[in-house]
């Protein structure tokens, strides 16, 4: 078994979108920019990028995203903060049962980079503070995920 260092990704000839969130921008836009670094770093072609309003609206992007049988992987960025009513819960829940939904109804890896935290200063310590930018865990992952495929189909 082989396990592949991080640093050996390599993201060259595939082809990545990202869906982002524009709500808590303060937050999405740091995680977006880890994400376009990373893609960079592992020597990918620059993703299309595509907003959307809320994570709630995320899944619906990445159905139609991942059906077009353009992208190798989607990588799905956001950040759901909790505040004074359960409205957070309901958001979480269905963002990411609905990215899981997409990635095995269609066989595309739809990677589940939204932050669901318990407040603002926990996000932003993982939107390039000091617990790292989970946009480029998530482009990692994706790049991962997307040559196992790959090989897995070659195989
Ligand atoms: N959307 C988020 O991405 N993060 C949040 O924290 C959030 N909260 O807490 O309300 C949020 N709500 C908006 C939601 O995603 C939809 O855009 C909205 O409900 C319209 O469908």
């Amino acid at each position: 078994m082989t396990y592949a260092q991080k640093s050996e990704l390599d993201g060259s000839g595939l082809s990545l979108a990202i869906v982002v969130s524009r709500f808590n921008l303060h937050v999405t836009g740091r995680l977006l920019e880890g994400a376009l670094a990373a893609v960079e770093r592992c020597g990918g072609p620059p993703p299309d990028v595509f907003w959307v309003p809320g994570s709630f609206e995320i899944p619906l992007v990445a159905q139609r995203l991942a059906r077009s049988g353009r992208y190798h992987a989607l990588v799905c960025l956001g950040a759901v903060i909790r505040h004074k009513t359960d409205h957070y819960e309901h958001v979480a829940r269905e963002a990411a049962g609905g990215i899981q939904r997409v990635t095995l109804d269609t066989g595309v890896p739809c990677i589940f980079g939204i932050l669901t935290t318990g407040n603002e200063e926990q996000a932003l310590e993982r939107a390039g503070g000091q617990h790292g930018n989970k946009g480029d865990e998530a482009v990692q992952s994706a790049i991962e995920m997307a040559v196992l495929l790959r090989d897995l189909s070659s195989g």
